[in-house]
Parts: structure tokens; sequence; C-alpha cells
């Protein structure tokens, strides 16, 4: 058996007026509370060190650079990385990030991977980043991602923990490529933070199913791709807005294992084996064997 003890570390709304200082010390009192249950790594929600902005439109995007890191560890977040190297803790961010490259301001949807030495082991810029490029004043409230960011291209693994670990953000859970792009690369654990309204102003006849398929999808990327999944909400009522709770650990058979049940900061556990996956990677889901790109030409190249 490999053993990761893994822990969803959901965060409560994180309001517009809290400074970075403020939610980095809730982050670290996640940390803390972890290490005491002998967690080996924690995983935070994405856009985790700030309200999510994308919720609002701003003619000019740089005024809301101040929402973005342009280093990491930057002097906010360099707690985080000295608490995970004197813990002895690892843990999963998301953030968005502002760099410049060519002399141009490039903005992403991003999630790090930190190691138990406070190391970043891996990087990923969110591929699926959904609602809308431009301002729609006419929504209960905007989600105004594909303005914000620019889309990443590519599913990375990385090894870490002791096994093969996969990392996504929000959107990427519905799509099932998300999960077999890094099945097909070993995965053993996705992790990933969300940032989900109950309200779907496009499709309101979606909002009472909103948590039957944020569960839905996670549960069959795991057991689809034989991998363990941590999915981790920022929950409540942000600036107005109620975003769903939910967060879980769900197992490569498909079965969420643990879960948080409030919508404010909390820590969901699981003692996941990694060697758990071994038993539907080498059967069911055997790619090798049983699956038949052939007849998936319109998606597949391999
Ligand atoms: N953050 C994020 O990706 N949220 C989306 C909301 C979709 S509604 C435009 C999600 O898929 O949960």
């Amino acid at each position: 058996s490999r053993f990761v003890n893994v822990a969803a570390a959901q965060l409560g709304p994180i309001a517009r007026s809290e400074t970075k200082k403020q939610v980095v010390d809730r982050l670290l009192a996640h940390l803390h509370q972890a290490k005491k249950m002998d967690v080996d790594v924690v995983v935070f929600p994405e856009l985790a060190l700030t309200t999510f902005f994308p919720r609002w439109f701003s003619e000019d995007i740089s005024d809301f650079d101040c929402f973005y890191e342009t280093q990491m560890p930057g002097p906010d977040t360099q707690p985080l990385f000295d608490a995970a190297a004197k813990l002895q803790i690892g843990f999963y961010l998301g953030y968005a990030e502002l760099v410049i490259e060519n002399g141009v301001k490039r903005r992403f949807n991003v999630s790090i991977l930190v190691d138990k030495t406070g190391t970043i082991v891996g990087k990923y810029r969110k591929v699926h980043l959904p609602g809308h490029g431009q301002d729609e004043p006419w929504r209960a409230f905007q989600h105004l991602e594909k303005y914000y960011f620019e889309p990443g291209h590519e599913f990375g693994v990385w090894s870490a923990f002791g096994g093969v670990m996969g990392m996504a953000l929000c959107n990427d859970r519905r799509w099932s490529e998300t999960y077999r792009v890094m099945g097909l690369k070993g995965v053993e654990m996705v992790m990933l933070g969300y940032n989900t309204p109950v309200h779907n102003p496009p499709a309101p006849e979606h909002d009472d199913l909103s948590m039957f398929h944020n569960h839905l999808v996670m549960q069959a990327g795991a057991y689809q791709n034989g991998t363990w999944v941590v999915g981790v909400a920022k929950a409540g009522s942000e600036e107005g807005i109620e975003m769903i709770g939910g967060s879980a650990i769900i197992a490569p058979s498909g079965e969420i294992v643990a879960a948080c049940s409030t919508k404010g900061d909390e820590l969901a556990i699981a003692r996941c084996d990694l060697d758990l996956c071994h038993s539907y990677k080498s059967t069911t889901f055997n790619f090798e064997r049983h699956r038949r790109p052939e007849a998936y030409g319109l998606i597949s190249s391999q």
C-alpha cells in the first residue's frame, strides 16, 4: 500500500475587502490543523487568495491587477511555503497569475503543487475557461473568466507524495478529456479547486442540480480512470453570490470517502491508498487492452 493522507481544505467566502494577509492566515490555520491530523498534502480551492473577481467587469483590465500574483512565492504567500517546510506538509493552491512575457502582460488561472520541503513541483494553467469574454450587464452577476484569463494548453502530471499527481481547475472537472489525458499519463490523484455559483444565469434550470453535477463529474472521472480525485470548493455567500460547497475526496471506485458538510472553512480528510488505483487501471480500465482509439478518430490521435 502507498498511503497519502489528504485534506480537502474548503474555504468559506472571501470578501472583496479581505487582504491577502488575512486570507493567507486562514490558509495557514488549515495547514496547522491538517498537520495535527498527520496530513501529507492539503488541497486549497481555485483562486484561493482572493474573492472570485471575474464576477465584476472593468473596462480597464489592469484595474484588477491587484487580484493577481506576479511572483510565487511572493511577499504575501511566502508564509505558506515557510509553513510547508517547517511542518513538512505539502499543498495545492489555486491563484491568478500575471506574467510579463516578451513585454506583454499575460494572465492565467493557475494552480501549483508544493511538496513537503516547500518547493513548487508543478504548475498548471486552467484549460477550460467558462463564462464569457465581454461585459454582459444583464446577468445577475457575471462570469468573465474568458476576459480575465488566457487558456492554458495542457494537462500534466507530476511525481510527488509517492505517486503520480495531476491538477485541474473548476470547470475542467466537467470535461471527460481532462481526466482521460491525465489517466493516459498514469495519474493516481487529481487535485482540483473550484468556485461554482449555485445560480447559472444562462441556464437557471440547472440550479437545483448544481451539487448533483459537481459530484457526478468528479465521481465519473475518478472511476473511469482509476484515480483519486480531490475536489475543493470556495463556498458560501461571497459578495452576495451563493457558491456551492460539497468538497469531496473520491476513491478510484467512484465513491466519496470524505466530504465537507458546511459552507465555511472546513477540512475533510482521507487516508488514500494510491495502490487502489491499480485494481481499476489493470482491469475494467486497462487502457492498453480495452481502449479503441481507432474508433475515436474525431477526438483522439492516440
Ligand atoms: N470557476 C469555474 O470554472 N466555475 C464554473 C462555473 C460555470 S458557470 C459559468 C464551473 O464550472 O463550476
